[in-house]
Order: structure tokens, then C-alpha cells, then sequence
């Protein structure tokens, strides 16, 4: 918690501050009340008094009740305030650190808990301000002035009040003890709860076609259940905090009475002043009585904070984890400018999942200059991803470098190494919004490259075939497009940039022959200037390239054109035959 307050700014400082004479002005307010319920008490009990002076006592009394509402008003409006201020600048200053991580972070965490983390975690934090600040100045303030009032009269009260204050103590320690380690355990649930129901929607249609409904609700169930199960725990125990409470505030107001009593008869009665001072001890007992009572509200206020205060601590420990996380991929000091463009190259590059096991990749070694063609083939699971996604670094290598135009990856400031490379990944990703959005992501795609890059990408005969054209609604993840049309969207959106090398991971798997060809032909004709790194699973989209690399778990088996790999490689000559016919082979 300590940690988030760095993001607490200025302004939220100053309305703090405010709130402060607020929380001042109703303390003070709250206990003068019984300041006047003593003078009535004493204007009551003396003869001769005046009916106005009690009105009038009566009056101020209704006058500071108002005033302790309407500060009591403002401090919880300047409260949420604060905290709604705080938990937006939160969740934003989380969300970018989130898109600074890599693959390697977000898996660490896990998408499921990201979310809870930005939302319910932040929710969290948020309620315990806007409490806190309600009650941390305002409670001990209002108990210490309290205890300070009452301390002038008979010990006695005082001694059951401090019995009261200790009672509750131990109360609340007994409390905090069972259900600390469960309160951060309810916060681990929500993540279980958000990732089964993730899971749940995204493949819906799986678990529909495979009648696995049942399945799953027993999946979600289990998380769902052991939600339950903590939360009605916690909620057991916190509740059982409040007939004891009860209790303690009963028996204190009874002994209080008591005490009163006794002191009272324990005048000699009989005399004039006798009187007064009974009088004098039956005013200071009701006196008493309204300041008790506001120290143990105080103490209330606290234990209440105290309660929620757990799961918002382990919430704001959570979040600061995902703040403190840098991530692994840091930014270099190069710019773009090296004097080359458009070149690749690999030098014994080895690589290893994080966490993973093996080598994915071992000692890759090619260069591919600008303008060229360079391919990548082999059997799924070959590690075809895993290499191209070393370029734009969304992992570092484990041995050996990456070069982009003479220079280590490593090296360039991401922005700059970003603008170099285009890349479209295996699975096409649309975001919601419209085509044109989708096409021209971000900001470096310039409008009029919106057409050439819908005419190479072969988009444009289906998106002329939409009433909107262009601007046609896209669906989040894209789900009112096909398969293939979102693959050929996604190219589109890797040309629409000017950028040096282009990146295909099998993007053109899900193309009938026909459009693959043709696809191909005008990237041919329009990326000449282009670097084109292309994994594919069919030989045909992959033929004429300058280089192929054909890979074999992990390993670099065999590096040519396809003349010269049909030859020299056996792998190759094994791939090409299970698509292609000897005639064909043979052209
Ligand atoms: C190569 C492992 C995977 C496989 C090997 C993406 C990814 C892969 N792997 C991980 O451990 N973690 C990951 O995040 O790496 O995988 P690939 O590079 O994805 O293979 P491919 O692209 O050649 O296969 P495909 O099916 O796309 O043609 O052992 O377990
Ligand atoms: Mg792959």
C-alpha cells in the first residue's frame, strides 16, 4: 500500500487536506453535543430555572448535529473523490505497464489475473481510501478528545470505559487472526473465478460442439464453490464482531449507570449541597455516557477499517507486484539510423522458453539482405515461430544475435526496431472497430496506403462486397469475418506501414490455392523493396524464395533454394513429396 501512494498526486493531497478541517469541524461538533446535554440536565434538575435557556441549549444542540452532518457530507464527497481520482490513474499507470511486458511476464501472471488485478484489486484499494480517510484521522482524534473529556471525572468510569477499549481489542485481534490468510486467498479465487469464465467464452463453440457444458460448469463451479466457501468464512467470522460488540457497548452504558448510582448514594443526603452534588454527578454521568459511547464509535470506525483493510492490502500488494515487474526485453539507445536497410541476419542462435526445458531453437545461423525472399519450413512444433518471433525481440535470444541492418536487436530503442518490421502472426487479430481501424492500426499507417494495401493483400474483392466498405463494423477478435479474410485483413495491415522487413508466420494457410498464389504474386510485384521473412507449411507458397531454411526440432537441417534443397536435403525432399507429385517436383 505504502507503494501505490507514490502515485497519489497533488491535487488529491490538497483535497486530503481539506477534508481534514472537515473531519476537525465534526469531531469538534459531535463532542460538544454533550456539552449542552449536560447544561439541560443541570438547567432540568435546578429549581428555578428558565424554559427558554433549555430551548436554547436545545437549539445549538440541533445547530451542531446539522453542522456534524453536513461535514461528515463533505469529507465522504471529498473521500471519493480522492479515491476514484487515485484508482483511474492506477488502473492507467497498469495498463501501460502491462503493454510494456512480453510474452514471458504475461504468462507469469497470467491474463485472468491481470484483469482482476486492473479491476477488482483496484476496487479494492479504492474502498479502503475512501474509508480510511473517513476514519484514520477522524477515529483516534475523536477517542483521544474524548478520553481527554472524560478523564476529569470519577476513575472509576474511565476504568470501565478502558475494560470496554480492551475487550474490543482482543476481540479484534482474535478476528484478524483467522481470517488474514484468507482474505488473500479470496483474492487468488477471483482469479481462478475470471480465468474459468475466460476460458469458457473463448471456446464456447468447442464446448458447445463436444456437449461439454457439463464439464465446464464443474469446472467453474469448483472455483465458484471455493469462493463461496472463504467468502461465507470470512463474513462468519467478521459478523460474529458485532453482537460482541453490542454486548460490550451494553455493558459498558450498565455499569456505567452503576457506577453513577453508586457514587450518587454515596452522598449524605439531607443538605442543600448534597443535592447540588448529586445533581452535579447525575449531569456528569450523562456527560460521560455520550462520550463513551463516542469512543467506542471510534473504536468501531477502526475495527471496521482494520476489517477491510486486509483484502485491500493483499489487492495493493498484488498490484504493486505487477508494477514492480520490469520487463525482461529493455529498451536499447540506437536509433534506426545504421546505414542499411531491409537485412536479417541470425547468428548461432540457440533459444529456450523461459521456464521451458529444452532448446527450442540451436545454432540458426542466415542472412537475409534486402529486397530478398527467405523461408522457413518444417513440421509443426519445428520451432518455425519461435525463430521469427526473435526479431521483433517479443523474446530474447538465449545464445548468439539477432541482427537488423548490422545492428544487435538488443541494441535499438523498440520504438525504432518496431518501425523497421511489419509483422503478422500465425493466428489473425482484429480488434473492435472497423475495417479501415483494423487496416491502418496505430498511428504510423498513412490513410492513402489504405487501398494499395487492401488491393495486395487480395482484401479488396470482399471488402467491396461490404455495404460500408472500409468502414464496416468489425467485431471484437473479429468474429463477423472468415478465417481466411481476417488472415488477408492482417496482411493488409502489415503493408499499410512502410516498414523494411515483413514478418509472415503461415499466414497464408488459410487461403484456397487460387488467392495464395495471387497474393503472393502481387507481393512479389509490390514489396520488391521489402525483406520478406515467410513461414510457411505448403512448398508452393514457398518455392521461388531466395533462401529456404528448413528446420527439424529446432535445427537448421537444411539452408537453399528449392532446387538445391530437393538435392541436398532429405527432410525437404520428404516434405515436398507428401504435398507435391514427382512431375511436379521435377519442374
Ligand atoms: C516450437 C514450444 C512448443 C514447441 C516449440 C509458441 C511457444 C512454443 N513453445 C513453448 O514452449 N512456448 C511458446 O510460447 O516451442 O514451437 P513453435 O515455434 O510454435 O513451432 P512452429 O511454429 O514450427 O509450429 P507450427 O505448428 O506453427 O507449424 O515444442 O511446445
Ligand atoms: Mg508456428
Amino acid at each position: 500500500m505504502l507503494k501505490l501512494i507514490k502515485y497519489i498526486k497533488l491535487r488529491e493531497w490538497l483535497l486530503f487536506l481539506l477534508s481534514l478541517v472537515f473531519i476537525f469541524a465534526q469531531v469538534f461538533l459531535d463532542l460538544k453535543l454533550p456539552d449542552y446535554m449536560s447544561n439541560i440536565t443541570r438547567l432540568v434538575k435546578t429549581a428555578g430555572s428558565d424554559a427558554g435557556d433549555v430551548w436554547r441549549a436545545g437549539g445549538m444542540m440541533l445547530l451542531c448535529s446539522l453542522g456534524s452532518l453536513a461535514s461528515s457530507v463533505m469529507v465522504c464527497f471529498l473521500a471519493s473523490k480522492v479515491a476514484a481520482g487515485f484508482s483511474r490513474r492506477l488502473r492507467a499507470v497498469i495498463f501501460e505497464k502491462v503493454e510494456s511486458f512480453t510474452l514471458e511476464e504475461i504468462n507469469a501472471f497470467s491474463t485472468a489475473s491481470l484483469i482482476t488485478r486492473s479491476t477488482n484489486d483496484v476496487n479494492q484499494v479504492q474502498m479502503l481510501i475512501i474509508m480510511a480517510m473517513q476514519v484514520v484521522v477522524k477515529a483516534p482524534v475523536m477517542a483521544v478528545w474524548a478520553i481527554m473529556k472524560i478523564a476529569g471525572k470519577a476513575w472509576q468510569w474511565s476504568l470501565a470505559t478502558g475494560i470496554a477499549v480492551a475487550v474490543l481489542t482482543v476481540l479484534l485481534l482474535v478476528v484478524l487472526k483467522f481470517t488474514f490468510s484468507r482474505f488473500k486467498k479470496i483474492q487468488w479465487l477471483q482469479d481462478a473465478l475470471n480465468h474459468a469464465a475466460r476460458e469458457n467464452l473463448n471456446g464456447i463453440r468447442v464446448v458447445r460442439a463436444h456437449n461439454a457444458e457439463d464439464y465446464q460448469e464443474k469446472k467453474f463451479e469448483k472455483a465458484n464453490t471455493d469462493l463461496l466457501e472463504n467468502s461465507l468464512y470470512v463474513n462468519r467470522v467478521t459478523t460474529l464482531m458485532s453482537p460482541f460488540m453490542s454486548l460490550t457497548m451494553n455493558c459498558l452504558s450498565m455499569s456505567i449507570y452503576w457506577i453513577g448510582a453508586v457514587l450518587i448514594n454515596s452522598v449524605a443526603s439531607g443538605t442543600a449541597a448534597a443535592v447540588e452534588l448529586r445533581v452535579g454527578i447525575f449531569a456528569d454521568m450523562i456527560v460521560l455516557m455520550s462520550y463513551a459511547m463516542q469512543v467506542i464509535a471510534a473504536f468501531i470506525m477502526i475495527i471496521i477499517v482494520i476489517m477491510i483493510a486486509p483484502r485491500a492490502l493483499v489487492a495493493a500488494g498484488r498490484i504493486n507486484e505487477v508494477l514492480e515487474t520490469e520487463p525482461k526485453v529493455t529498451d536499447g539507445t540506437r536509433d534506426g539510423n545504421t546505414g542499411l536497410r531491409g537485412e536479417v541476419e541470425f547468428r548461432n542462435v540457440s533459444f529456450t522458453y523461459p521456464g521451458g526445458s529444452g532448446a527450442v531453437l540451436e545454432n540458426i545461423s542466415f542472412t537475409a539482405h534486402r529486397g530478398e525472399t527467405v523461408a522457413f519450413i518444417g513440421s509443426t512444433g519445428s520451432g518455425k515461430t519461435s525463430l521469427v518471433n526473435l526479431v521483433p525481440r517479443f523474446y530474447d535470444v538465449t545464445e548468439g544475435e539477432v541482427l537488423v541492418d548490422g545492428v544487435n536487436v538488443k541494441e535499438y530503442v523498440l520504438e525504432e526496431l518496431y518501425k523497421k518490421i511489419s509483422y503478422v502472426p500465425q493466428t489473425s487479430v482484429m480488434f473492435s472497430g472497423t475495417v479501415k481501424s483494423n487496416v491502418l492500426f496505430g498511428s504510423h499507417a498513412r490513410e492513402e496506403r489504405l487501398e494499395k494495401a487492401l488491393g495486395i493483400s487480395m482484401s479488396e474483392e470482399f471488402v467491396d462486397e461490404l455495404e460500408d466498405r472500409e468502414n464496416s463494423e468489425m467485431a471484437q477478435r473479429g468474429t463477423n469475418f472468415s478465417g481466411g479474410q481476417k488472415q488477408r485483413l492482417s496482411i493488409a495491415r502489415a503493408l499499410s506501414r512502410e516498414a523494411e522487413i515483413l514478418i509472415f508466420d503461415d499466414t497464408f494457410s488459410a487461403l484456397d490455392f487460387k488467392t495464395d498464389r495471387e497474393l503472393r504474386d502481387a507481393l512479389n510485384r509490390e514489396t520488391e523493396g521489402m525483406t520478406k521473412l515467410i513461414v510457411a507449411q505448403r512448398i508452393g507458397t514457398i518455392m521461388s524464395a531466395d533462401r529456404i531454411i528448413v528446420l527439424d526440432e529446432g535445427r537448421q537441417v537444411g539452408t537453399g533454394t528449392h532446387g538445391e534443397l530437393l538435392k541436398s536435403c532429405e527432410v525437404y525432399r520428404q516434405i515436398a513429396l507428401s504435398q507435391l507429385s514427382e512431375e511436379e517436383l521435377a519442374l
